[in-house]
């Protein structure tokens, strides 16, 4: 067997490629700079919107954001926040990785140490590649529904996030003078390696490869919130629709058999409040019918406008003899994580915060809800409940 010698593994380690230079590292630290504080601040808002409280321990409590209220206007606030957070994240993944590559020689550096200082900023550089590569890789992995990493995602991403904050603001507060200076000098010629090994790439052809994979990634990603024909190129998303072209083909972000839900004959839609009573579809379907276009969106990334049918939940909520609801606790037929729901005031009391029954003019299919679901403008697609069991709405 061939065993590579000393020497190739330590030629391994030289970086020679006469690209790396400050120049370089810079102008994919300009476009970072640029982005990823709009990457980080929708993140934070969908963080808002999805309810911090509720997922949350409670030992951490004092880490919840100032919290406002979500509001349910404009309806596609959370498709554009998530949208962009889920969208631009995906899209930077090229450029965060030509960044590192562009300054790998600097992390095997030798002396490792030089002075406290010196400590101090590798510290901060450990914790910033550590949480971005966190970030994405949590990010990714929860898009795809894989949650081998055994802790929650909300918590986890978030808490990387805060990290990433921390670190990233240091980061930009040390080297912001360096990249400046860099970029004014147009230098790039100045490269990194000590011994450089010829140009096998112009540096024009490395910036349009990075380019051109943020651009494919968007590509591969606008059609999930943008729909139409790029829908179908959308392969990082991997929710499917069901087959057909009816009234219900849109994507499916679980079907009722993944999440174990039958539904009975004898369904009934219990609502509560002062009062309390149950519903049949059909007594649902002769109360006053609502009409709304409005997003799913999910916090995935994906979204999709569907036009509604349903009963008001302010009029259920007057039904239950409770005219101006605080809040309404939702459940569902499912059990688990998706089991139950708090709306706040103002999804509650929307006119178009809906116990949607049809979409787009027909029945909901069994894996978009059927019998009943939740809809209301703006509220993140994983609060929308499928399935539902009954309504409580509260007071105060
Ligand atoms: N009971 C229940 N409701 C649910 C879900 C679920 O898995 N179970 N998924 C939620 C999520 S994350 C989204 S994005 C929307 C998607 O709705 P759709 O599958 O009809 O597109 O439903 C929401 N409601
Ligand atoms: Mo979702």
């Amino acid at each position: 067997m061939a065993v590579p010698s000393i020497g190739r593994v330590k030629n391994l380690f030289r970086f020679r490629s006469p690209l790396r230079g400050p120049w370089l590292t810079s102008v994919f630290g300009a476009v970072l700079l640029a982005c990823l504080p709009l990457v980080v601040l929708t993140g934070l808002l969908d963080f808002v919107a999805y309810g911090p409280g509720q997922h949350l321990p409670a030992d951490v409590g004092w880490l919840h954001l100032p919290l406002f209220d979500w509001p349910t206007r404009p309806s596609w606030l959370f498709r554009l926040t998530q949208g962009l957070h889920v969208g631009l994240g995906l899209v930077l993944v090229p450029v965060v990785l030509a960044k590192l590559w562009s300054v790998i020689p600097k992390l095997f550096a030798w002396p490792p140490v030089r002075s406290v200082a010196h400590a101090l900023e590798r510290l901060s550089l450990l914790l910033l590649v550590g949480s971005v590569l966190f970030e994405i890789v949590t990010g990714v992995l929860n898009i795809q529904y894989d949650y081998v990493f055994g802790f929650s995602f909300y918590t986890g991403h978030y808490f990387g996030a805060w990290v990433f904050i921390a670190s990233f603001v240091t980061h930009v507060a040390l080297k912001l003078p360096t990249m400046i200076r860099s970029l004014r000098r147009r230098a790039p010629a100045i490269p990194r390696a000590k011994e450089p090994a010829p140009l096998t790439m112009s540096r024009r052809g490395l910036l349009g490869t990075v380019g051109g994979g943020a651009l494919l990634v968007g590509l591969l990603t606008a059609g999930q919130t943008v729909g139409g024909p790029l829908r179908d190129l959308a392969f990082l998303l991997p929710r499917g629709t069901e087959p057909g072209e009816g009234a219900n083909r849109y994507p499916i972000n679980k079907t009722a058999a993944a999440a174990g839900v039958v539904v009975r004959e004898d369904w009934r839609l219990t609502v509560t409040g002062v009062t309390g009573r149950t519903f049949t579809r059909d007594e649902l379907l002769a109360l006053p019918q609502h009409m709304a276009r409005l997003p799913i969106a999910c916090v995935e990334g994906w979204s999709t406008v569907q036009t509604w049918t349903g009963v008001r939940l302010r009029d259920l909520a007057a039904l239950a003899g409770v005219p101006e609801p605080a809040s309404a606790f939702v459940s569902s037929l499912e059990q688990g994580p998706f089991a139950q729901a708090t709306l706040n005031h103002g999804q509650t009391t929307d006119p178009d915060a809906l116990l949607a029954l049809r979409v787009n003019g027909a029945d909901l299919s069994l894996d978009h809800g059927f019998p009943a679901r939740i809809i209301v403008p703006a509220l993140p697609g994983v609060h929308c409940t499928k399935w539902v069991r009954a309504l409580d709405f509260r007071s105060a």
